[in-house]
């Protein structure tokens, strides 16, 4: 991975992750109607189970979420987001990994951190109101995610001149952001967002062009797994995307992504 060799660690909680090499992240989705199919329908005792085995299957760390953020998903409230939550993260407490959760509101992130988790996942980038404050006195990773738009809206119509230099450009001020609220640089990921506000077209220049996004050495998550940009590619179902899957995640890994947020845990790492 020529292009991460420099990279530093990244401080992730109470851990520190190296800072070469390859990571696998196991979504683990606790709701009903998650974008693959693989929702855990808000049912704890299952959730937490399937987040175990995902440790078993050779992952290095989870991303609970429990709110959908596919196309079209309807937003769930603050206090049922915690009903979800805060129950599997007690569970998961000591599991030996670190925990993400895939959360974009506040007051979810300052109970998520209080409840263990060591890193947030935020596909809007620490934007809302609140959510830079929620993060800054904590020594959580953070990943930055790009998206045009929002999921209610965002893949009617994607338009950019240069998509690669948008993402990066978007994602450096947020860099900058993050740095004007007293978060350290290495407790930050960057995340083009594939599927988020872009076309299939999209997704496959910044997969090629994945290199080119990380500046200054800041880590890189891919999040490919079981996309509907796969599913244009290979003309498979959802639940027939494994193959693609790994195939993208290869190919985001050769291009220096140091974190690859997948479905198939055993499958990704064996490749
Ligand atoms: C991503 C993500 C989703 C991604 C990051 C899905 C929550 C859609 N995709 N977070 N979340 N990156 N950081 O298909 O690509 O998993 S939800």
């Amino acid at each position: 991975m020529p292009s991460q060799s420099s990279a530093a660690m990244l401080q992730c909680g109470g851990f520190r992750l190296p800072g070469a090499g390859t990571l696998v992240m196991a979504i683990v989705n606790l709701t009903a109607d998650s974008f693959s199919g693989d929702g855990l329908a808000g049912d704890p005792v299952r959730a937490v189970a399937y987040a175990r085995r995902q440790i078993e299957a050779g992952a290095d760390l989870l991303d609970i979420g429990a709110e959908s953020s596919r196309p079209g998903a309807v937003p769930v409230s603050v206090d049922e987001e915690l009903r979800l939550l805060l129950p599997v993260l007690d569970a998961l407490a000591g599991c030996g990994v670190p925990i993400s959760v895939d959360t974009y509101k506040p007051r979810v992130m300052r109970a998520a951190l209080a409840h263990g988790a060591s890193m947030i996942n935020d596909i809007y980038a620490l934007r809302m109101p609140g959510a830079l404050a929620a993060v800054a006195d904590s020594d959580c990773a953070i990943c930055l995610m790009h998206m045009q738009g929002d999921p209610s809206s965002m893949q009617k119509n994607p338009v950019y001149s240069d998509v690669l230099d948008e993402v990066r450009c978007f994602l450096r001020e947020r860099v900058a952001a993050a740095s004007e609220a007293g978060i350290a640089r290495e407790r930050l990921l960057l995340d083009p967002g594939f599927g988020f506000g872009k076309t299939v077209q999209h997704n496959l220049e910044l997969l090629r062009r994945l290199e080119q996004l990380s500046m200054e050495g800041l880590p890189v998550l891919a999040g490919l797994s079981r996309k509907s940009m796969l599913g244009a590619v290979t003309a498979r179902s959802v639940e027939d995307r494994v193959a693609g899957s790994i195939a993208a995640a290869l190919l985001a890994a050769q291009r220096g992504a140091r974190i690859l947020r997948v479905h198939d845990v055993a499958q990704t790492r064996d490749a």
